[in-house]
């Protein structure tokens, strides 16, 4: 192994070792699920695969329950604003969930009334963390 494929190994291994999950705000009012604020186009976010999801009350009386039958289960309980709960994805795939009180479960993991879905995505792969390693090393030599 040469030292500059030595080099972006180092690099990538460090790379992938301070890849990092993700927290992303969900808000929840009356009577809908969105990533923008409330008022505002209904935004169900797409995540990574280990990223984590936190429902952040505004108003209202709701809960954030997953439907029945899917790989990720989570289920709040009927809060009040102010309320927050947070579930961590690690399966990959369209999990749509519901308020217990405004929504309901459809059947087949399917939701109505209030609410929403979370697609989680695989991580950026090995190309992505390669591109940034060379990027990293290419800055480096830059310095010297
Ligand atoms: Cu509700």
């Amino acid at each position: 192994m040469n030292p500059k494929v030595l080099c972006a190994t180092i690099i990538l291994a460090a790379g992938v070792s301070v890849a990092h999950a993700d927290t992303v705000i969900v808000n929840v009012f009356n009577f809908d699920f969105s990533s923008n604020a409330p008022g505002q186009v209904i935004l169900d976010p797409t995540i990574n695969v280990g990223d984590t999801v936190q429902w952040v009350w505004r108003s209202g009386f709701h809960s954030v329950t997953s439907v029945a039958g899917g790989l990720e289960s989570f289920n709040s309980g009927n809060f009040a604003s102010p309320h927050t709960f947070s579930h961590t994805f690690t399966q990959l795939g369209n999990f749509n969930y519901f308020c217990n009180i405004h929504g309901f479960d459809a059947g087949n993991g399917a939701a109505g009334g209030m609410s929403g879905r979370i697609t989680v995505v695989p991580t950026p792969g090995p190309a992505a963390a390669i591109a940034l390693a060379v990027a990293a090393g290419m800055s480096r030599r830059r310095r010297r």
